[in-house]
């Protein structure tokens, strides 16, 4: 029997993870549950971190490429200290009980402030099984987030991220491959059946899409975010090391806007560069090599003068994909402001 490219990770991890945890560079930021796709933010004066919460399945999980295995019920906030050296864990800040509108698989969240108010961005299936993005909001960072009844209409598909231009404006980025059913849509439209493309068509964009004034609906229609290559082609879908598959994330430096994003089977944090927060973008390089795990999430957030990353890898779980631990490190960008690719293991 053929095996998912999920459980041939599995396999390979519970080897990898013996050697890569003696040689971890950053340990877990909270030991005492499992948490994922780090989302850091700096509020009032702190960063705060909204992570998925990976938990054990009940009777084990079923490991596949649609990521079942990923079966999160409830999120969690952390902050960090001001010399960043301890996480606190604020407790349960929104459930699947008490969303509405979802059904199931709590995945990649974000959050923003506006005004007093705090919203926080979350993918969930829906009803029907189809991935939608929902917002929730709180007077704190930490919430508790209290849900809106529906999904936020116009949306789909996974892994939101909100970034905040200087001009106040905010824009919503999202999309995710396989489990993330990137694939079933087109022109904003679902089809049932995934589109299939030769290795030699442009690959499936990311989306984006300007938030409103009450960040709470679009304002314009999701667009596609082009990204090319070095030639000025745009990134072909056979180019696995080189193409968008999920886990968006936007920041801006010295006036340049860094779309960054996970490779997905090739596993790397990538990034490319434009002149507008719609894009397009031209691919640069990667910001982090393959962790111990099937997944690579990540974000990057400025904080008093120096740049970090957050990321997330299996090794206190000691190789389970669906088990993972956010860490962080300094993120260094050079004199041209290309950013100095970022190994999690020594050597
Ligand atoms: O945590 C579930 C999914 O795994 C996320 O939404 C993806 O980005 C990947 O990290």
């Amino acid at each position: 029997m053929q095996l998912s490219h999920a459980e041939e990770v599995q396999i390979r991890d519970a080897e990898r993870a013996k050697t890569l945890t003696k040689t971890q560079k950053d340990t877990p930021l909270v030991k005492h549950i499992f948490t994922a796709d780090p989302s850091a933010h700096v509020f009032e004066g702190k960063i705060y971190v909204y992570p998925s919460h990976d938990i054990e399945c009940e009777g084990g999980p079923s490991v596949n490429d649609d990521g079942d295995q990923y079966a999160m019920r409830d999120y969690h906030v952390l902050s960090l200290s001001e010399d960043l050296t301890e996480a606190t864990d604020h407790g349960v800040a929104l459930s699947l009980e008490d969303i509405p509108w979802a059904s199931a698989q709590l995945w990649a969240p974000d959050a923003a402030k506006k005004g007093n108010t705090y919203y926080f961005y979350f993918p969930a299936r829906d009803a029907d099984g189809l991935f939608r993005i929902g917002v929730a909001t709180s007077d704190k960072p930490t919430g508790p987030f209290v849900a809106e009844e529906s999904y936020i209409p116009g949306t789909f598909s996974i892994d939101p991220a909100v970034f905040e231009d200087d001009d106040g404006s905010f824009y919503l980025y999202f999309g995710g491959l396989w489990g993330g059913q990137l694939e079933h849509w087109q022109n904003n439209e679902y089809t049932s059946s995934a589109k299939q493309l030769a290795a030699e068509e442009p690959a499936f964009c990311p989306r984006v899409a300007k938030l409103s004034e009450n960040m709470t609906s679009l304002d314009t229609p999701p667009k596609d975010i082009l990204i090319y290559d070095e030639q000025g082609e745009l990134i072909k879908a056979g180019d696995n090391h080189r193409r968008f598959f999920e886990a968006a994330w936007m920041h801006k430096h010295n006036g340049v806007y860094y779309f960054s994003y996970s490779t997905g089977d090739t596993h790397k944090i990538v990034y490319a560069t434009g002149n507008s927060p719609l894009g397009p973008f031209t691919y640069q390089g990667t910001i982090l090599e393959p962790v111990l795990g099937w997944t690579n999430h990540h974000s990057i957030v400025s904080y008093n003068g120096k740049w970090y990353l957050f990321y997330h890898d299996s090794t206190l779980s000691k190789g389970k994909s669906h088990l993972r631990s956010v860490k962080m490190a300094e993120l260094k960008h050079d004199e041209n402001g290309n950013i100095v690719t970022y190994k999690a293991y020594h050597e």
